[in-house]
């Protein structure tokens, strides 16, 4: 089935929501960069606001000593969604984030330019995280029906289209751009090591008094106490704050609280062939961290 106009659109093969327009999404190819623009990519649901986050506390002194009250969205705006920041007056190096595929990006980057930051997830915590995450984001449409959910995103019927496309297409391309992969398990087995990573990726050098306080401060349970990390300030009109919230549980395996056998067999088969040309190996388990 498809999914319904009402939520999303299709361009260039890929799904967006109506929160952006076809025009706009074009317009991004001749978005101008700088050197230092700092690209965050991900596939939904893979850790987006947490490495928003850990972006923001490692480049913004005034979100890390807490001097500062800015919203997430404001230090870290979305690419493909049109928002009221004047691009110009951030702060350098400017951060943005996306869930664009990698053939829809500004051409800049593709030369090269700028830095891009890619998060993947295994797609099973994506997938059962993105079912809740429907049901929160009045934006989106809502499958109550979890098989039915299933079926949609592996048929790549949501937005932002297949998990698969995404990430093979970001990481068969990768030698066309400036680009770090991290995945969240790797940050969720060792978050100093992943935040001392992208310090290292963007040229950002920190004391170690720094980098301790952004590792503290970007745990689940602190971010989830931050009203802005955990995107509280939404307009009411976008979110069900009865049915969630962004962070949500934070952990890795929760796919077996949700999936029944058949569903994750179904799933495996569905992916095993296309999985085996990913070059990352997937932890599937808390257990295995
Ligand atoms: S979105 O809507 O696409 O931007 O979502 P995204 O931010 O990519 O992914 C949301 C999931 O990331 C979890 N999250 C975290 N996990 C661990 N530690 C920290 N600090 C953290 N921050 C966000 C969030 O809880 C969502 O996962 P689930 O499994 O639903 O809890």
């Amino acid at each position: 089935m498809e999914p319904s106009k009402e939520y999303v659109f299709k361009y260039k093969g890929f799904y967006f929501g109506q929160v952006t327009t076809p025009e706009y999404v074009a317009s991004l190819e001749d978005f101008e960069i700088n050197d230092s623009d700092i690209f965050l990519v991900t596939y939904p649901k893979s850790g987006t606001v947490w490495t928003q986050n850990i972006l923001s506390l490692i480049l913004h002194e005034g979100h890390r000593d807490g001097t500062e009250n800015k919203q997430i969205m404001e230090r870290i705006p979305w690419l493909e969604y049109m928002s009221d920041v004047n691009y110009e007056d951030l702060p350098l190096p400017r951060v943005f984030a996306t869930h664009l595929p990698y053939y829809l990006v500004p051409r800049d980057l593709r030369n090269r330019r700028g830095s891009i930051i890619y998060v993947t997830r295994n797609p099973k915590d994506v997938m059962v995280s993105y079912y809740h995450f429907s049901k929160f984001m009045t934006a989106l449409e809502e499958i109550p029906d979890f098989n039915a959910f299933m079926e949609r995103f592996l048929a790549g019927k949501v937005l932002a289209s297949s998990w698969m496309d995404h990430v093979a297409g970001w990481y068969s391309h990768a030698k066309d751009f400036n680009i770090l992969f991290l995945t969240y398990e790797e940050m969720k087995k060792d978050l100093r090591s992943a935040v001392l990573k992208i310090c290292d990726f963007i040229g950002k050098k920190l004391s170690e008094e720094e980098v301790d306080s952004v590792v503290k401060q970007a745990t689940f349970e602190n971010m989830k106490k931050d009203p802005r990390a955990n995107y509280e300030n939404l307009p009411d009109d976008i979110t069900a704050k009865d049915k969630g919230s962004f962070l949500r549980k934070g952990t890795v395996g929760d796919w077996k609280n949700m999936m029944t056998v058949a569903q994750s067999e179904r799933f495996d088969k569905v992916l095993e062939e296309k999985m085996k040309t990913l070059p990352i190996k997937f932890i599937w388990d808390i257990n295995e961290l």
